[in-house]
């Protein structure tokens, strides 16, 4: 391991460029490396590590390993982004519609394919409308607008403009408040990661924990939780049991599913991938020992089973926000499909960020502030 891969791997100082590569990178592997496992029930951890030694073998010639549905539409939404400088609903909606009539055998969920189909249309004006539709009229709860949501916290300096936007995004497939707050929480972590909050553990959990407790006020978070027979407050009650979790000395995988889950639901996903970056900020047993923070956070997600490449996805974004590009072995990423594009965007998208900078870096202190933003320059974007 090279010098600032190690320390990269014990969280040492990473640059901000570093952070927003190992963002987008890690997503795109954790998605790619993932799919192996997906929906099984049992993951022995043997299994994994011999799944991982043959992604490190570049002799083996399998050839490379394949994205699914989370890296497809990150990557529309990263590059919306980019082209409209900010958030514009329309044409992120167009993206995604053109995305799955292109490639439609990436693995989408089979509710959103209905939406991505309707948001295909000319005719559509309301591009929230096909979301509104489902399930019911209450919209869906699936993780699927947490999978893509990293870019946000990559194109919007403050955490009040990535809760904002990361709920607008997420709500042109996802409009349950189930389904778009799994997203505001999955931004909100990796933006705290990119700012270097995981070197404080407990204060990074609290804090999205207080933000959270805002969030899930609102009528419609509410509303939803009843509808659904859940508890009040359903990602506050979650991040507090990660935060238990995380404080016991051994916990075991199955503690993990059943009070987490491994679902494809957001309920049941996103604290469960932070769970695994923060467990993971440790060695582990079962886990081999060369293996730095982001090895350890991709393996450790795929032992929990079920909807494995997307909460290796999620995971692997908030970890390579933290660790840095360099963490991400060479190896890993010469094997998955569609890791030089990310690459690419989040070195665009890192230099739309500075272009808002007036100099000054966010602190997690000043972070709630509202900035100015390219958005505010647009004038399609959804308040
Ligand atoms: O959320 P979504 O885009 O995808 C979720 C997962 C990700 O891992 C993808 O990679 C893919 O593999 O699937 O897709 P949706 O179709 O919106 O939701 C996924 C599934 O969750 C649906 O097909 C339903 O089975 C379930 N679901 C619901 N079931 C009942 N009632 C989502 N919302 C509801 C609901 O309100
Ligand atoms: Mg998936």
């Amino acid at each position: 391991m090279s010098a600032a891969a190690r320390l990269a791997a014990v969280g040492g100082p990473v640059s901000t460029l570093s952070r927003f590569r190992g963002a987008l990178v890690a997503a795109v592997v954790g998605d790619c490396i993932g799919g192996e496992f997906e929906g099984a029930e049992d993951v022995p951890l043997d299994r994994v590590l011999q799944h991982l030694s043959g992604v490190e073998d570049e002799s083996r010639g399998d050839g490379i390993l394949q994205y699914s549905d989370d890296t497809a539409m990150m990557r529309c939404v990263a590059d919306s982004l980019l082209t409209r400088v900010g958030f514009d609903e329309q044409d992120m909606a167009r993206s995604f519609a053109k995305e799955y009539s292109l490639a439609p055998g990436r693995g989408y969920g089979s509710g959103v394919i209905q939406v991505l189909r309707k948001l295909a249309s000319p005719q559509l004006s309301d591009v929230f409308q096909p979301a509104r539709a489902q399930f019911g009229g209450r919209g869906s709860f699936g993780n699927g607008g947490a999978m893509r949501v990293a870019p946000f916290a990559l194109a919007f300096r403050s955490a009040a403009e990535v809760r904002k936007y990361s709920r607008l995004g997420a709500m042109l497939t996802h409009s349950c408040s189930l389904g778009y707050n799994g997203a505001v929480l999955q931004g909100l972590a990796v933006h705290l990661s990119l700012q270097g909050a995981l070197s404080l553990p407990q204060e990074f959990i609290n804090r999205l924990i207080s933000e959270m407790e805002v969030v899930e006020k609102e009528d419609s978070a509410q509303r939803d939780a009843k509808a659904l027979n859940l508890a009040e407050f359903p990602y506050c009650t979650r991040l507090h049991r990660v935060k238990e979790l995380i404080e016991r000395s051994s916990v075991s995988v199955e503690e993990v599913i059943s009070e987490l889950g491994n679902g494809i639901a957001a309920l049941q996903s996103v604290p469960t991938a932070i769970f695994c970056v923060l467990h993971c900020l440790e060695p582990r047993e079962g886990l081999p020992e060369r293996y730095g923070g982001l090895e350890r956070t991709i393996a450790y997600s795929l032992a929990l089973g079920g909807d494995t490449d997307t909460i290796a996805c999620m995971a692997g974004a908030i970890a390579g926000a933290h660790y840095g590009i360099e963490a991400v072995p060479r190896s890993w990423q010469m094997s998955c499909e569609g890791v030089e594009e990310a690459d690419h965007l989040a070195k665009r998208l890192y230099k739309l960020y500075q272009s808002q900078s007036s100099g000054d870096a966010v602190t997690m202190s000043d972070s709630n502030q509202p900035q100015s933003h390219a958005s505010n320059q647009h004038p399609t974007h959804t308040n």
